[in-house]
């Protein structure tokens, strides 16, 4: 029994950790952004790609925010790829991390 106790405390504190990584966001310009349907679109372009854990597009501004699964690394390329293949442009992208 004593040695299953430090066992069974270091799991939970592995997982402890493993629950607080951090997730990488990417906020890109994004040239040609309209309308709703035109942020829907970006949107659904950019979901597909593996990892995304969500998207939100600032119509306004001209950005999308894009912030991936805690497992996950984003791949510009790909994101600008999605980008173009909806049909608009990428620009100046910031990459930065937040804590879950
Ligand atoms: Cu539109």
């Amino acid at each position: 029994m004593r040695k299953i106790v430090p066992l069974v405390l270091s799991l939970v504190f592995m997982s402890t950790v493993a629950f607080a990584t951090e997730h990488q966001v990417v906020e890109i310009e994004v040239t040609g952004l309209a309308c709703p349907f035109c942020a829907y679109s970006v949107e659904k372009s950019i979901k597909k790609l593996p990892g995304v854990n969500c998207v939100q597009v600032d119509l306004a501004n001209g950005e999308v925010r894009i912030e991936m699964r805690a497992d996950h690394t984003v791949d510009l390329e790909q994101v600008k790829h999605a980008i173009l293949n909806a049909g608009f442009t990428p620009g100046e992208a910031t990459m930065s991390t937040v804590d879950e």
